[in-house]
């Protein structure tokens, strides 16, 4: 079991902790072109919960909102709120006034901390808000030139961290499940610890010697674990990208001869090309692929090119992070692998039970983290009876090994970004040239699937290219523009059931 003392606070454990542990000179994160090391990371997060607590009034248990693309000065916040024993909301960067607005309403987020270069949106959705009290800028380039930094610079660099139990609740990460209508999950301070001392520890086997890299935002708990929490944990470095598409990627696992990569296997195909043309990726010990299916080739070619294997392993938000995941020594094609230390999972029929080896099925899992949405009645559609349904359809083996079959049909997933078609359909009719849509996941050789919306078109809207243009840029300024459909096709009418319900399965089988 994982063995916590009763009093634990993630945030100091990560970097007070580090130091005292002789990791002080150690390199912690870099980015921005610079490098910090335990020592100066502990002294930057100290100073900044002290602005906390004493300039904005921060109390155990108080919901912070930050938005930031990965940088260090987004791990420094994210850690100084949870010293002072803040309820964390990490948020991406491309999130509009309406998303974020809907996010900030169900954290009941008292305080939001944003870089400044994004601070549009987040003013936007601020004036709507009935429990946010103040936006406090940052600078995310670091060079300390903003409200949040300047308020720090005066303060010490001891802090007496919030007493916050093992249990208390440290984080909101959010979902949009398949509705658009966004879970927040909660996880306690002890479970940041479980992930590291589980799956990184047991999967990854982390040492003070790797440097992680990957594209996850930290908004997203795989990006948290996997490039914040992981490293922090065991002395290892983070490299922090704002940028993270592959060419960045691979510059950067170069120049920092980065050991251990966090993505989707989009990246990695890409990689597996930039090596043929002459790359140099010999660093990496472990390539992590998570957030969508890996497909058998890529998963072989890696094999072929680095003589290591790809860790494939599945997650979810409800989860934190990683609970079943191939191992370094026992990995297999198309098949995810056994479940990690600490987590059971089995494959279900709909009443719950288990079904023969073979068969398709739900996949459940229990384990030492699990699903507690906030004030969520869909609470009791993700918990049965104790397992954890997380929407995945698997196999189990006869040799007990789990094999992805589909996901949960509503989402779609594009380079490993989950996007729910009913918030891209909300925003498509929010365009008055459209009458009614679908929006639906075609299967894609470069991002896995993509999103693909059918339009039935108002009178004397033509057609053409030109719709097609306005339709993706309306979508683009109205929800993250990952989410746009990067398909609109036109139709006369969209096939429904005789009740009316719209006929998606139709739709994505091109019938
Ligand atoms: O598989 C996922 O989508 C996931 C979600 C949260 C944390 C980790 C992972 C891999």
């Amino acid at each position: 079991g994982f063995d916590y003392p009763e009093w634990l606070n993630a945030g100091v454990e990560l970097t007070d902790r580090m130091v005292e542990r002789g990791f002080g000179d150690h390199t912690a994160l870099i980015g921005n072109g610079r490098m910090r090391t335990y020592k100066e990371l502990t002294d930057w997060t100290n100073r900044i919960a002290h602005a906390l607590v004493s300039d904005y009034g921060v109390r155990p248990g108080n919901r912070v909102l930050i938005r930031s693309a990965n940088n260090p000065a987004m791990v420094a916040a994210w850690l100084a709120a949870t010293k002072a024993g803040a309820v964390v909301v990490n948020t991406m960067p491309m999130l509009r006034a309406g998303e974020l607005g809907r996010i900030m309403d169900k954290a009941e987020a008292s305080l939001a901390l944003c870089d400044t270069r994004l601070m549009d949106e987040m003013v936007q959705c601020a004036k709507s808000s009935n429990v946010l009290t103040k936006v406090v800028g940052f600078d995310g380039t670091a060079n300390h030139d903003a409200e949040l930094d300047r308020a720090a610079l005066s303060k010490p660099v001891r802090f007496e961290a919030a007493k916050t139990g093992r249990d208390d609740v440290a984080l909101l990460g959010f979902t949009s499940g398949t509705t658009g209508n966004p879970k927040a999950t909660m996880h306690f301070h002890r479970d940041l610890l479980i992930i590291a001392d589980g799956y990184a520890r047991e999967v990854l086997g982390v040492t003070p010697r790797d440097v992680f890299v990957g594209s996850p935002p930290l908004a997203f708990t795989f990006g948290l674990g996997g490039l914040a929490v992981f490293p922090l944990r065991f002395g290892a470095a983070a490299c922090l990208l704002e940028n993270a598409s592959p060419p960045n990627l691979i510059d950067i696992i170069q120049q920092y001869r980065a050991t251990v990569c966090f993505t989707a296997p989009t990246a990695y195909r890409v990689m597996l090309k930039a090596m043929d043309d002459g790359a140099d990726l010999s660093s990496l010990r472990a390539a992590v692929s998570a957030g969508e299916t890996l497909p058998a080739p890529i998963y072989e070619d890696w094999i072929a090119r680095t003589g290591k294997p790809m860790l494939d392993g599945i997650g979810a938000t409800e989860m934190l992070h990683i609970f079943i995941s191939n191992r370094f020594d026992d990995h297999r094609p198309g098949c995810t692998g056994r479940p990690v230390t600490g987590y059971e999972a089995r494959v279900v029929d709909a009443e719950g039970n288990e079904v023969p080896r073979g068969q398709v099925g739900r996949l459940a899992v229990r384990g030492p983290t699990g699903c507690r949405y906030l004030d969520d009645p869909r609470q009791h559609d993700y918990v049965e009876d104790g397992w954890n349904i997380t929407g995945d359809s698997f196999v189990q083996d006869a040799e007990g090994y789990f094999h992805f079959a589909a996901r949960n049909d509503d989402m779609i997933v594009s380079s490993g970004y989950n996007i729910a078609a009913p918030e891209v359909e909300a925003a498509l009719l929010g365009h008055p040239d459209v009458v009614e849509c679908a929006v639906v996941s075609a299967p894609d050789a470069a991002r896995g699937q993509i999103v693909c919306a059918h339009v039935v078109l108002a009178e004397d809207v033509a057609p053409d290219a030109a719709t097609v243009e306005r339709l993706q840029a309306h979508v683009k300024a109205v929800i993250a523009p990952y989410k746009y459909p990067r398909r609109v096709l036109f139709c006369g009418a969209l096939p429904k059931t005789a009740t009316g319900k719209i006929q998606r399965f139709r739709l994505r089988d091109g019938i």
